[in-house]
């Protein structure tokens, strides 16, 4: 291992040698496959990961429930205090963290930093929600009578992360639903479990000393098989699942026909649209930082960039100097701005991308080609790509896929509506960015007329949400809410009591049904 490798995963507790059990449940084990999990940048291999047998799936899921029946009667303020904790340990770790992300997955360390911080600041909001899950007390219309909703935890939520957040997004999953008192079970990527053995290190330390089952955060890694037997088991009420739209369409299907309830954060195809009237020196570094950050691995990536006729020639002109000007380069060292593709996957995706590109006669502005030269070719590296696709049509497949890769199609409009309809005609429905100055645009973008994403916002770029709105999108994207505003309710289950305290027993709405 290389020496850097060798401090980054020592400053996290993992042994350096050998085999690694990657199966938590209350115990480290695993006799499943062997995960390999690689460096996108060198493609030095990083660790060799035992995952979960069947056997040890199945027996993880008991384990987590049993977990959560301890769990349940803990009462919420003190989950807070135990996410508080939690909390601690990350902040603690938040450097060699957000390095193990840079190493494993591939991010620039900035970022991989900027994600151990998600995780920290939802456990803050986990804090804090642990005293506000209140329910409501509801008017009777029958004398003596009173209605309450209460909120109660569900039993065991599972998360299905992926890559390219391989901390965060189980971080929002898990603060929800520990201080609503479920017990947790983490399917990570299979190519990203150093992050998620680092991280259930430092969760169930936390949760050892104060007394809790190591189970109420199981960790299970393994592959499609493993990840199916999770989503099938009656004993999961609550699926979270981040991943392609393909994926999803299967794990919800599967959740709906038990009659399970499913959290879906599915694929983002994510427009900029820039107005005349926008502070260019704004707009153009943040649809730069939305393009070409993570290299086009966010979910809320920038893809699709509308630009008004008249600033279009001189966006695309500054655009492409930032294009040319950056450089790849070891995503650990602090002013590499663009490291590599997560996996060899993701290469062919983006040659693919390029070669429809290509074969539909769109003007490839910049970019187009992976790093062939050393020391890049031992990794994933690919340049940013700005092209202006020949149709612009948003029903078109350049259009309306969502491509895992650095790559941003530009199209001209000439009215504010046009380039909404254009927004809003692709099947998917995750980030969404306006520039301007003008008021009334806003209001147009912002209401019924506007943009049908999740995320709508104003001179802020499509990717790099904050923990405190609920994280999501509608149409292809699923539907689902994660991390903040309301997105907590989906993590228990609600019922509508009904108390009378008085001497009579009326019907409600003056049925009568005395004999
Ligand atoms: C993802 O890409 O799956 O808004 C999550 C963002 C991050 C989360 C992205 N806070 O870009």
């Amino acid at each position: 291992l290389s020496t850097r490798a060798s401090n980054i995963l020592a400053a996290l507790d993992i042994p350096t040698s050998g085999e690694l059990p990657g199966v938590y449940d209350g115990q480290w084990k695993g006799s499943g496959d062997i995960l390999t999990s690689t460096c996108p940048t060198t493609g030095e291999v990083l660790a060799r990961v035992q995952s979960a047998s069947p056997q040890e799936q199945r027996d993880a899921i008991s384990k987590t429930r049993e977990a959560y029946k301890v769990l349940r009667n803990v009462p919420a303020p003190r989950r807070g205090e135990i996410l508080r904790q939690v909390r601690e340990g990350l902040a603690a770790k938040r450097d060699a963290l957000g390095a193990l992300v840079s190493l494993e997955m591939g991010k620039i360390k900035t970022e991989g930093v900027g994600e151990v911080q998600e995780f920290v600041d939802i456990c803050d909001y986990g804090v804090g929600l642990s005293r506000m899950m209140n329910g409501r007390v509801v008017a009777s219309e029958r004398p003596g009578h009173t209605i309450l909703e209460v909120a109660n935890p569900l039993g065991v939520v599972a998360v299905l992360s992926a890559f390219n957040f391989p901390v965060a997004v189980y971080g929002w999953n898990l603060a929800l639903s520990f201080a609503a008192g479920n017990a947790t079970v983490w399917k990570p990527s299979p190519t990203t479990s150093l992050c998620s053995i680092a991280v259930t290190k430092i969760v169930s330390k936390v949760l050892e000393t104060n007394g809790i089952p190591g189970a109420a955060a199981s960790l299970v890694t393994g592959g499609k098989d493993v990840g199916a037997g999770i989503v099938e088991s009656r004993d999961v009420e609550l699926v979270s699942f981040t991943g392609s739209e393909r994926v999803g369409r299967d794990v919800s299907q599967e959740v709906m026909s038990r009659f399970g309830k499913v959290i879906l954060e599915l694929g983002g195809n994510n427009a900029s649209i820039v107005m005349p009237d926008a502070d260019l020196s704004l707009a153009i570094p943040a649809v730069f930082f939305g393009a070409v950050g993570t290299a086009g691995q966010r979910c809320t990536s920038t893809r699709r960039l509308y630009l008004h006729r008249k600033i279009a020639s001189e966006v695309l002109d500054r655009l492409q100097n930032l294009y040319r000007s950056v450089v790849p380069g070891d995503p650990l060292v602090d002013a590499t701005l663009l490291g590599p593709l997560h996996s060899a996957g993701g290469l062919k995706v983006f040659a693919d991308a390029v070669k429809e590109l290509q074969s539909s006669n769109a003007d490839v502005l910049t970019g187009g080609r992976r790093y062939e030269e050393a020391p890049f070719n031992a990794g994933n590296f690919v340049q940013p790509t700005l092209a202006i696709p020949r149709s612009v049509d948003p029903k078109s497949s350049i259009w309306s896929t969502e491509t895992f890769a650095p790559i941003l199609n530009v199209a001209i409009f000439d009215e504010l509506e046009q380039a909404i309809e254009w927004n809003n005609s692709v099947p998917q429905g995750l980030s969404s960015s306006l520039w301007t100055r003008d008021m009334r645009n806003l209001g147009k973008w912002i209401g019924p007329n506007g943009s049908d994403a999740g995320i709508v916002n104003v001179n802020v770029g499509t990717s790099g949400a904050e923990i405190g709105a609920a994280f999501g999108g509608n149409k292809s994207t699923g539907w689902g809410r994660e991390s903040g505003g309301d997105a907590w309710k989906q993590y228990v289950r609600w019922s509508a009591c009904t108390i009378n305290f008085s001497d009579e027993a009326p019907l409600a709405q003056g049925v009568n049904f005395s004999v």
